[in-house]
């Protein structure tokens, strides 16, 4: 059926800010780029890329009478801290997994950041060791036990919102409002440079955008140097999306790009590309990206734009999908 006539449960405050970088692009000399701004998409707790896609899950979890949202992500999950506000929002409950997927040696990483806003809203944080992995995960289906065997109605909600059949529906509806909005401000963004680890955020974009008029690249960046495994939940998502949406044709290989370079060797540790991003978006537009997402797919705009693949004449739109709260656990590399 058409987008719009999926439920959505409204959380952001509309439609998020778009604005050009002028200095980035002056500085890199060539292609106007401009942001669209995830992080400052709504009022629950800094917002970002999941506060969007939970819009469509969120009435589902109602229809079906749940009571409890379960999820799972890293120990500085951008997501289950999304998941955490949206419960509170919502009237639910919240019970988070948050693995150990990234090694990383921050003495206080498990008490600030994304893991100290979800405490303070309330929800059940579980931490327990286990590998980065966006599949489903054992530590999930037993907290979706446990809240059954203690009277409660779970909702399970992927890793990212992603591997969930209305995962892609939140940014399909993002590639309505991004033409939307270049009718109000008069330009066309020729290139979208998106980050990937879960994927349904390019996806979606992907199944959004293919049902438009005028073509456009999306380039996902694969964040967890998982490049194979990236591109195929990202073309599973894609496809099933469109299919959902009524698109009414098969999506086209050419039409999803995940691109491998910027992810070093681990996901969520930061190379010196992504620290170098990290700084130059600061130190000349006072926009702040993260070290795990948003540095590595802006250290990937910034060398292709320098390097032409991306060329001098195009607009791009760089999509910020939030994530600063992390920053609180990566200190120690900006002493
Ligand atoms: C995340 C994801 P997708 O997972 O939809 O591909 O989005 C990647 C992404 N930017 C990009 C930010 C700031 C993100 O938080 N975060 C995950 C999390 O647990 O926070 C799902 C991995």
């Amino acid at each position: 059926m058409p987008l719009d006539a999926f439920a959505r449960f409204p959380l952001l405050f509309g439609p998020s800010p778009i604005h050009p970088l002028e200095r980035l692009s002056r500085h890199l000399g060539g292609a106007r780029i401009w942001a669209k701004r995830e992080d400052c998409n709504s009022g629950l707790a800094f917002g970002g890329n999941k506060t969007r896609k939970l819009e469509y899950l969120l009435p589902d979890a109602l229809a079906q009478g749940a009571d409890t949202l379960v999820s799972i992500g890293g120990v500085q999950s951008n997501h289950t801290r999304q998941v955490a506000a949206v419960a509170a929002r919502a009237g639910l409950k919240a019970v988070l997994v948050q693995e150990s997927w990234v090694d990383w040696p921050d003495p206080v990483n498990d008490r600030v950041g994304n893991i100290l806003l979800s405490r303070i809203m309330g929800a059940e944080v579980r931490l327990v060791p286990a590998e980065f992995g966006i599949g489903f995960k054992e530590s999930w289906r037993q907290a979706l036990a446990d809240v059954r065997a203690a009277g409660g109605v779970p909702y399970p909600i992927p890793a990212g919102a992603s591997d969930h059949p209305l995962g892609g529906l939140g940014f399909a509806a993002w590639a309505h409002e991004v033409q939307q909005q270049e009718r109000e401000l008069g330009v066309f963004f020729d290139t979208i440079v998106v980050c990937s680890v879960t994927g349904s955020t390019q996806a979606g974009m992907i199944a959004g955008f293919a049902g438009q008029e005028r073509p456009r690249r999306v380039l996902g960046i694969d964040a967890s140097a998982t490049i194979d495994q990236t591109r195929a939940q990202v073309e599973k998502i894609a496809r099933n999306t469109a299919g959902l949406v009524d698109l009414g044709r098969e999506l086209r290989d050419d039409e999803i790009t995940v691109l491998p370079g910027w992810a070093g060797e681990r996901y969520g540790i930061p190379v010196r590309s992504t620290l170098d991003a990290i700084r130059l978006a600061g130190s000349l537009e006072g926009m702040i990206v993260d070290p795990v997402y948003e540095g590595k797919s802006m250290a990937a705009l910034i060398d292709l734009v320098r390097d032409g693949d991306i060329p001098r004449d195009s607009t791009v739109l760089y999509a910020h999908l939030g994530g600063q709260p992390a920053l609180n656990a990566y200190s120690a590399l900006f002493r």
